[in-house]
């Protein structure tokens, strides 16, 4: 009986022992991916932003962005929008339907209006910084 619970005993201190040895080699692989992440990383930082596209609008309307950041608009309502700029040809996406999703790289400061091509009164703009 005695040598059944140190055999349970070894076990269990066994199987501790392959999981911290795994949850620290978890831990360092992540390390390395944040290395990786930092590198990848050394020049401008640009982030990624979203915009919505729910009951016929645009969310947020005005989003403020530094230039070379990346924003991506989701129609989330049942009927089709577009991501269309007022003014240039700058940006302009197809007809986005249910779950579908534009996304544009704004790389010049500027103020870009842009509506739905197919609503024209559904509007929203970008400020690029
Ligand atoms: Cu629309």
């Amino acid at each position: 009986m005695k040598k059944n619970i140190i055999v349970l005993i070894i076990i269990v201190l066994a199987v501790l022992i392959v999981g911290i040895y795994l949850v620290s080699a978890m831990g360092g692989s992540s390390k390395t991916t944040k290395q990786n992440e930092n590198a990848n990383t050394a020049g401008p930082i640009t982030n990624s932003y979203r915009v919505e596209i729910s009951n016929s609008n645009f969310t947020p309307s005005e989003l403020r962005i530094k230039a070379g950041d990346n924003v991506i608009w989701t129609n989330k309502d049942s009927m089709p929008h577009t991501v269309t700029g007022d003014s240039s040809n700058e940006f302009n996406s197809q007809i986005l339907e249910q779950e579908r999703s534009y996304s544009h790289t704004f790389n010049s400061p500027g103020e870009y209006s842009y509506h739905c091509a197919i609503h024209p009164l559904m509007i929203g703009k970008i400020i690029v910084e």
